[in-house]
């Protein structure tokens, strides 16, 4: 017999090839303009991914936000619609599939992931208050700036180094946290803000020992625990992976008793759970949430759609169903392990150990040549789409913004450009072609010279922003 040349991925890793739990029934053709048109558009665009038009982008790595294909059942679901004003039955549905899946007690649907941030702010935040949390996200910061609040990291220290190891870079640094409650008071305090997994961070998970070990502290002072649970059915994966005494549990009993620590969540549907808009807050507490149905309507709209159709209330319900079968979340956590995989070994900078979502390329030791105030976050992501039409998003100091106080950048030590692994959409072979691009792009790196910010917008500035090439 010939000698083997070829190797399955499988093969490749010392096991056997598993694929993922579906296959394609409909298609969308993808497009790549030419390198003359993509500079063309790269410019137009003022060098920030978010302002380049998607019929422009070939493969599209900006986020995993919304991007999400339906499955035929959710589909089938958008027809049974139930577009009452008041009391759909989807709601219902959506409600039922919530109180099971997550176990809080009261749900209330919003738009999005941003909408819930925004109540659950309004309501919990006094001005003057603070808000400690692992690691910020951008949004959530924002809706507890805009209430009055300040956000405060209590991350482990771990979590800002992007080749630290540690196989739960999520969690919340403890003495870290009960500093700050002895220093400001109790009385201080607006409750802790935890994410699973942390997006900024990586991708990367909270432990079941963690959160445990939070909500005793937690208890100890009678300070609340929010769970921003936008990407938790990843965390799930990972502790069912790295976690003594999980691995025979399944997402479903992982994702479940992790939520059983916290006391309420809010939530980015457009994520875990498989739908292209919608989002929902939930809460044990039964005077607290009195209050969050009645503020609903005035941003919202009536507390049993929250800004969304009955048809998508209808998808969501059944996407939360299949956002927690282990072999989805197995097939969508390794697709990200794999253009992971590809790049360390060729020794591509990108944050240890690789996330749940996406793939965070070290802009820092890619474009060691170049300062922070250069932007090489933003760099690295106008260079991928100049090279391939591949589109990613920069997480670094355009994303932290500015300080409140003295006006200045905030300087993150994290300076990421991150590839987003949209659910259930790409290929293997799409991950090839990334991995190929970001390795030319990585190669001709010398060549980078930054970029100049010449367009800031007041609020979440990197949405919006321009920059000229330096
Ligand atoms: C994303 F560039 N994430 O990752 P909404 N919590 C968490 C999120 O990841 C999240 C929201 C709350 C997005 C969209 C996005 O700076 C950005 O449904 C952990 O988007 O309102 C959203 O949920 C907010 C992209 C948001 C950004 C903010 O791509």
């Amino acid at each position: 017999m010939a000698r083997s040349i070829l190797h399955t991925m499988g093969q490749q890793l010392g096991r056997r090839s598993w694929a993922e739990p579906w296959k394609i029934k409909m298609v969308e053709p993808l497009r790549l303009i030419s390198r003359d048109e993509r500079q063309k558009a790269l410019v137009e665009a003022g060098y920030n991914t978010f302002l380049l038009r998607s019929e422009d982008v070939y493969i599209d790595l900006l986020t995993d936000s919304g991007t999400s294909a339906m499955s035929d059942r959710q589909w089938a679901g958008m027809m049974l619609g139930d577009e009452a004003y008041a009391g759909s039955r989807n709601f219902y549905k959506l409600e039922k599939a919530i109180q099971d899946t997550y176990g809080y007690k009261h749900i209330i649907p919003t738009h999005q992931g941003r909408g819930a941030e925004h109540l659950i702010s309004q309501v919990e935040i006094k001005k003057g208050q603070f808000v400690p949390g692992n690691m910020y996200f951008t949004t959530t910061r924002l809706h507890q700036e805009l209430a009055g609040g300040t956000f405060v990291d209590v991350i482990i220290d771990e979590a800002h180094d992007a080749q630290n190891e540690h196989p739960f870079k999520g969690n919340v640094d403890l003495s870290k946290l009960e500093n700050i409650i002895k220093k400001e008071g109790t009385d201080k305090i607006a409750y802790v803000s935890l994410a699973g997994t942390v997006n900024m961070a990586g991708g990367q998970p909270v432990s079941m020992e963690n959160v445990k070990a939070l909500r005793t502290l937690c208890d100890k002072y009678a300070i609340k625990i929010y769970l921003d649970a936008t990407r938790m059915v990843e965390n799930a994966f990972f502790i069912q992976e790295r976690e003594l005494g999980y691995k025979d549990k399944t997402i479903a009993q992982i994702l479940k008793e992790f939520c059983s620590y916290t006391d309420g969540a809010w939530m980015s549907a457009k994520k875990d759970n498989l739908v292209n808009i919608g989002g929902w807050l939930a809460i044990n507490d039964e005077d607290l949430f009195q209050e969050l149905r009645n503020l609903v309507v005035v941003y919202e709209g009536l507390h049993t759609y929250g800004g969304l159709s009955g048809r998508d209330l209808e998808a969501m319900a059944i996407g939360i169903a299949e956002s927690i079968e282990d072999g989805h979340v197995r097939s969508r956590v390794e697709q990200v392990r794999y253009l992971g995989q590809l790049l360390e070994e060729w020794g591509i900078p990108a944050v240890r150990p690789v996330g749940g979502h996406a793939i965070f390329l070290d802009a820092r030791r890619f474009y060691e040549h170049l300062s922070q105030d250069k932007f090489p976050a933003q760099t690295l992501a106008a260079e991928l789409y100049l090279d391939s039409g591949v589109r990613s998003m920069e997480r670094g100091i355009a994303s932290a913004g500015r300080d409140p106080k003295t006006g200045d950048h905030k300087y993150p030590r994290l300076e990421l450009t991150r590839l987003t692994i949209p659910r259930r959409v790409y290929t293997q072979a799409h991950m090839d072609v990334v991995a190929e691009s970001v390795n030319a792009v990585y190669e001709n790196r010398n060549n980078s010279r930054g970029l100049k910010m010449v367009f800031e917008p007041k609020y979440l500035r990197f949405f919006q922003a321009r920059y000229e090439s330096l």
